[in-house]
């Protein structure tokens, strides 16, 4: 029991060193875009912080939005959520509820005052 225990103990610490929270960053019309977790990403609840700027400045009257979403695979339905952001202490905060782990695609959005709205696309493993 003790052993079954520190086993499971170092399992799940050698999950969380696996696993490091996302951090990235790139560029769509000319604004700077970052996306960061707070955390490691969980099966579960999971907030994402988002930048933006152009030409050095800070963006902060975009509204930003992220679909996280994962292909119908055999005997699984097509699965997504959409977060809004709220802006935070000039970053866009939002929550993303992962409901399962696998790969995730998502379509990170923003729309400017000039009414424009830009889209990035990739994925994350979780
Ligand atoms: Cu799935």
């Amino acid at each position: 029991m003790k052993l079954l225990k520190i086993f499971s103990m170092i399992a799940l610490l050698i999950g969380v060193l696996n696993a490091d929270p996302i951090d990235l960053s790139g560029s769509k019309d000319g604004y700077e875009v970052t996306l960061k977790s707070e955390k490691s990403l969980v099966v579960g609840d999971n907030y994402f912080y988002v930048t933006l700027a152009k030409d050095g400045k800070s963006v902060t009257n975009a509204k930003v939005k992220a679909k996280f979403f994962m292909p119908e695979m055999p005997g699984m339905p097509y699965m997504e959520y959409v977060g809004k952001a709220k802006l935070v202490d000039g970053k866009y905060k939002m929550l993303i509820n992962l409901t399962m782990s696998g790969t995730w695609q998502y379509h990170l959005m923003f729309k400017t005052a000039d009414g424009k709205v830009h889209k990035l696309r990739s994925s994350v493993n979780l």
